[in-house]
C-alpha cells in the first residue's frame, strides 16, 4: 500500500505489541466498505437496519460502561505538569507509554488490526494535517470513513516520507479499570487503549483535531477550535461566515444547520453549514481569518434530535448513518426520547435489554431506551444545507466568533465586545449553568473557556495568550460576539423562542461587522438597541425585549467576583491583559 517507510515500520512495531492475527490496509474503496459492513453484520458488532426506512443504515451498541468520553482517564503526556496546565491530567510520556503499553500487549490476538489512512481537511489544502489510525474495531473503521477523508488519497499524498500523525487504538477488554486515552504533543501521537466508546476512540476528532491540533497550532500560529461554522446568505445574495463555540447541550449541532424563520426565508436568508463541531482557522495574506471545517461527518447526540429542534439534522440521518445506543424497535427502525413520534409499544433499549415506554426504575423514573448520549455518525454532505464549499481548499472567511452559554438570568440575548483582547476575555469567562441532564447542582456554573477545557492540549493560560497574539496578527480580524438563547423570566419561562429565530441574532451580529447595526454601549460591550433586531412575525413584548437586552449591574459585579476566582487557578501565567480586561469590567460596572 505504500513505500512510506517510517509508516510501514511503525505498524510493524504496534502489530509486535498488540499481536492481531491479521492486518488489513483502508483504501477508501466503496467495495472494501461494503464488505467491511457485512463482516460486522455477520459478527453481531452491527446489526443492519430495515433498509426500506433506513436505506445504508446500521446500529450499533456499546459497553454499558463506555456511553461516554472519560475526561478523568484522558491524559497529556509532556514531561512537565506546568506543561499542560491546571485544566488537563498530565502524565509522563514514559509513564503513558509504559501503563497503556502493558493494556496494549497480546490484547489483539484473535483480531485483525486495521490502518486507516486519513486527512483532516482536503487532501493538498494548506490547512490539511494528515494521520494513521490503527484499530482493532470495525465499528471505528466504518465511522472513520463516514468522519474524514480515508485511504489511498492519503498514502499517496504522505508519499514516502511525509508527516502524519500516530494514532494507535485498541478495545483491549474494554473494562473501565484498564482505559485510558493518552496524548502526546512531542510524538505527535495519541494511544487510545479499553474504550469503543467514539468521543474515545475517532482519534481524528477530539485527539487529533482539537488536543493535538491546538498544540501544533500554538506553534505554527493559527486556531484549532471547538466551534461550529456556518454560511449565511443574505437576501443579496452575499454569504458571510461565522465561527460559533458554545459548551455541551447549547445546541451547536442545531445552530450550524438552522433553518429560518418564515419571515426572513420570504426576505431571502439562506443557511449554508459548513461544520457543527471543529473549526480550524489561519490567518490569510488578506489579514483576515479563514476557517475550514476538517471532519467530512457529524458525531451527533440523538436524543433531544427532531424535526423541530433540527429539520435538517433529521433530514441527513434518513441514509448511510451509524446509530449508537438509542433504542431499537422489533422491526429494526431506531427511537430515542425527545426524538420524533410517540415511544414504540416496545423495543430492545440501549442496553440490550427488552424495554417498554412504561417502565420504571426503582425510583420510580422512566427507563431510558437510549442512552442521553446515544449518537448518530452520518455524512454531513447529506445535510440540505451543506456548504458547497467542502472541499474548497482555502476555507471560509470568517466575519463574527461567538461565544455563548446557557445563562438563565445574567447574559443578554447578544452582546459585542468592544475589541479583540475584550473578546478574548468574554471567550475566556464563558459559562454554563447545569441543566437536570448534568451531573451536579442544578443552575451551578462551570467555566468552560471557548468550549475548549477538555480539549485543550496544553497549559490553558497560554492558550489564551496565543489567542490574543493571534488578534495582533490580523489587520482584518472577526469580530467577537457573545450570545444567550436561554434567558428566562422570574418564572423560569424562556424568554427567546431560539432555534430558527436565532437568526435574527446573527444578522444583527453581521450587520454590526459591516457597521450597519445601531448599539448600545454597556459596560459588558455594545447590546443591540431595540429596534435594530429584525424581530417581524415575533409576538415579542416590549418588556420581554427590554429584558433580554438588560444588562444587570449587581448580578454583573458577582460575575466579576466568580471571575477572579476562576482566573486564580491559572496564577501568574494568567496573561495580564484578560486581568486588565476584569478590572476595566469592573470599573465600567461601578462608574
Ligand atoms: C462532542 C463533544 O461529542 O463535544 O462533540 O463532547
Ligand atoms: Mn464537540
Amino acid at each position: 500500500m505504500t513505500n512510506h517507510a517510517k509508516l510501514n515500520a511503525w505498524v510493524q512495531e504496534a502489530a509486535a505489541m498488540c499481536q492481531p492475527d491479521k492486518i488489513v490496509w483502508i483504501d477508501g474503496s466503496d467495495a472494501q466498505r461494503d464488505q467491511l459492513t457485512a463482516e460486522a453484520v455477520a459478527s453481531g458488532e452491527l446489526i443492519k437496519l430495515n433498509q426500506k426506512k433506513h436505506p445504508g443504515c446500521y446500529y450499533h451498541r456499546t459497553a454499558k460502561n463506555d456511553v461516554a468520553r472519560t475526561e478523568h482517564l484522558t491524559y497529556i503526556c509532556m514531561p512537565r505538569k506546568e506543561e499542560v496546565g491546571p485544566t488537563n491530567n498530565w502524565m509522563t510520556p514514559e509513564e503513558g507509554y509504559r501503563r497503556a503499553g502493558e493494556i496494549f500487549k497480546g490484547s489483539m490476538k484473535g483480531r485483525t488490526l486495521y490502518v486507516i489512512p486519513f486527512s483532516l481537511g482536503p487532501v493538498g489544502s494548506v490547512f490539511s494535517k494528515y494521520g494513521v489510525e490503527l484499530t482493532d474495531s470495525i465499528y471505528v473503521v466504518l465511522n472513520m470513513l463516514i468522519m474524514v477523508r480515508c485511504g489511498q488519497a492519503v498514502l499517496d499524498r504522505l508519499g514516502t516520507d511525509g508527516e502524519f500523525t500516530k494514532c494507535l487504538h485498541g478495545k483491549a477488554d474494554l473494562d473501565d479499570k484498564r482505559r485510558l486515552i493518552l496524548h502526546f504533543p512531542q510524538d505527535n501521537a495519541v494511544w487510545s487503549v479499553g474504550s469503543g466508546y467514539g468521543g474515545n476512540v475517532l482519534l481524528s476528532k477530539k485527539c487529533m483535531a482539537l488536543r493535538l491540533a491546538s498544540c501544533a497550532a500554538r506553534k505554527e500560529g493559527w486556531l484549532a477550535e471547538h466551534m461550529l461554522i456556518l454560511g449565511i446568505e443574505d437576501p443579496a445574495g452575499r454569504i458571510e461566515y461565522i465561527a460559533a463555540a458554545f459548551p455541551s447541550a447549547c445546541g451547536k449541532t442545531n445552530l450550524a444547520m438552522l433553518i429560518p424563520p418564515e419571515s426572513m426565508t420570504r426576505k431571502g436568508y439562506r443557511i449554508w453549514t459548513v461544520g457543527d463541531d471543529i473549526a480550524w482557522m489561519r490567518i490569510d495574506t488578506d489579514g483576515a481569518l479563514w476557517g475550514l471545517n476538517p471532519e467530512t461527518g457529524m458525531f451527533g447526540v440523538a436524543p433531544g434530535t427532531n424535526t423541530k429542534s433540527n429539520p435538517n439534522a433529521m433530514a441527513t440521518i434518513r441514509r448511510n448513518t451509524v446509530f449508537t445506543n438509542v433504542l431499537l424497535t422489533e422491526n429494526k427502525t431506531v427511537w430515542w426520547e425527545d426524538g420524533d413520534g410517540n415511544p414504540p409499544a416496545k423495543g430492545i433499549d440501549w442496553k440490550g435489554d427488552p424495554w417498554t415506554p412504561d417502565m420504571r426504575d426503582a425510583n420510580g423514573k422512566p427507563v431510558l431506551g437510549a442512552h442521553p448520549n446515544a449518537r448518530f455518525t452520518t455524512p454531513l454532505s447529506q445535510c440540505p444545507s451543506h456548504t458547497f464549499r467542502m472541499e474548497h481548499h482555502h476555507g471560509v472567511p470568517i466575519s463574527a466568533i461567538i461565544f455563548g452559554g446557557r445563562r438563565a438570568r445574567l447574559a443578554p440575548l447578544v452582546y459585542q465586545s468592544y475589541s479583540w483582547q475584550h473578546g478574548v476575555f468574554i471567550g475566556s469567562t464563558m459559562a454554563s449553568e447545569r441543566t437536570a441532564a448534568q451531573y451536579g447542582k442544578q443552575g451551578e456554573v462551570r467555566r468552560d473557556p471557548m468550549a475548549m477545557l477538555p480539549f485543550c492540549g496544553y497549559n490553558m493560560a497560554e492558550y489564551f495568550m496565543h489567542w490574543l497574539q493571534m488578534g495582533q496578527q490580523m489587520t482584518r480580524p472577526p469580530k467577537i460576539f457573545h450570545v444567550n438563547w436561554f434567558r428566562q423570566d422570574v418564572d423560569g419561562q424562556y424568554l427567546w423562542p431560539g432555534y430558527g429565530e436565532n437568526l435574527r441574532a446573527l444578522e444583527w451580529i453581521l450587520a454590526r461587522c459591516r457597521g450597519e447595526a445601531e448599539g448600545n454601549a454597556t459596560p459588558i460591550g455594545y447590546v443591540p438597541t431595540p429596534d435594530s433586531l429584525d424581530l417581524t412575525g415575533l409576538n415579542l413584548t416590549e418588556e420581554v425585549l427590554q429584558e433580554l437586552l438588560t444588562v444587570d449591574r449587581e448580578a454583573w459585579l458577582k460575575e466579576t467576583q466568580d471571575i477572579e476566582e476562576f482566573y486564580r487557578t491559572f496564577n501568574e501565567k494568567l496573561p495580564h491583559a484578560l486581568r486588565d480586561e476584569l478590572a476595566s469590567l469592573k470599573r465600567r460596572l461601578t462608574t
